[in-house]
């Protein structure tokens, strides 16, 4: 569709969440809303503060800006700005850009008149970091268990938390959201590699449809998932690598406090084993 006759039909009033027509307008190609306005206000002032916090600092080299969040000693109160105050702020501006750019999805699909899958998707991502900087420090007491805001500094706090739990990779759900993130490549590489393969021929060559790309599958495996079902098994993985890797860190303090290699013990204790048994 022309781009002109496309906006007449699409560029419409309405579906707006709040503030009704107040922020209802287009800045050249974008919708605002209400949710832009706050998305903008909150990235601007996080972003910012970032920066300012740099330079409290003395150092604007990217690799080495730290925003740390407060000593365990304050546990969930409020720090001075430059000892955690600023990782504070910093995380209710990031939740707040977060949110707000999920519910501005929520109105341009209203607008549309599409389903929610986008926003919905999202919000995994959202609740993945949400997670890790809110629902698991406030289960163990301390802001001081979020990760800082930096390149280098949060690579730290990635590898001591796993080495806090001896070795991370014995998570039953560590496991399982690796294991999403893996096949979430692989689905990936396979549609990616199906639709180019049939839909972007050579210059002169026609090109072939889903006809063609269930027909390939067919031949190969048996089986053709189908043009809409891949997407259906995409996002089911997508989903649920972001899920699990939530559940693997609120479980890890929170509900196990030991070297996850030790949770494995519940195998040896099966009643299964002869020594189990007296024997
Ligand atoms: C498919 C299909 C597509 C695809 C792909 C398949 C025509 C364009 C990739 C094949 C996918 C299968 C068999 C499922 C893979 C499942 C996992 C968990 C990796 O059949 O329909 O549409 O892109």
């Amino acid at each position: 569709m022309a781009l002109l006759s496309f906006e007449r039909k699409y560029r419409v009033r309405g579906g707006t969440l709040i503030g009704g027509d107040l922020f209802d307008f287009w800045v050249g190609p974008f919708y605002v809303g209400f949710f832009g306005v706050s998305g903008a206000f909150f990235a601007l002032l996080g972003t910012v503060l970032i920066f300012w916090g740099a330079s409290q600092q003395g150092t604007f080299n990217p690799w080495l800006i730290n925003i740390a969040p407060p000593d365990l000693s304050y546990g969930l109160g409020l720090a001075p700005l430059m000892e955690g105050g600023l990782w504070q702020i910093i995380t209710i501006c990031a939740i707040g850009a977060f949110v707000s750019w999920a519910l501005r999805e929520v109105e341009i699909c209203r607008k549309l008149g599409m389903g929610y899958h986008v926003p919905i998707a999202f919000s995994f991502a959202i609740f993945a970091y949400v997670t890790l900087v809110v629902f698991r420090p406030v289960l163990l007491g301390a802001w001081g268990h979020g990760f800082p805001y930096g390149i280098f500094s949060h690579l730290d706090w990635v590898s001591n938390t796993g080495y806090a739990y001896l070795h991370f990779h014995y998570n039953p759900a560590h496991m399982i959201a690796v294991t999403f993130f893996f096949t979430t490549t692989l689905a990936l590489a396979l549609h990616g590699a199906l639709v180019l393969s049939a839909c972007n021929p050579p210059k002169g060559e026609e090109a072939k449809g889903p006809d063609n790309e269930d027909t390939f599958f067919r031949d190969f495996i048996g089986y053709s998932i189908g043009t809409l079902g891949i997407h259906r098994v995409g996002l089911l993985l997508a989903l649920n690598a972001g899920f699990w890797s939530a559940v693997c860190i609120i479980i890890s303090g929170p509900v196990w406090t030991k070297g996850w290699p030790e949770w494995w013990n519940w195998w040896l204790e099966l009643p299964i084993w002869p020594s189990q048994a007296g024997f």
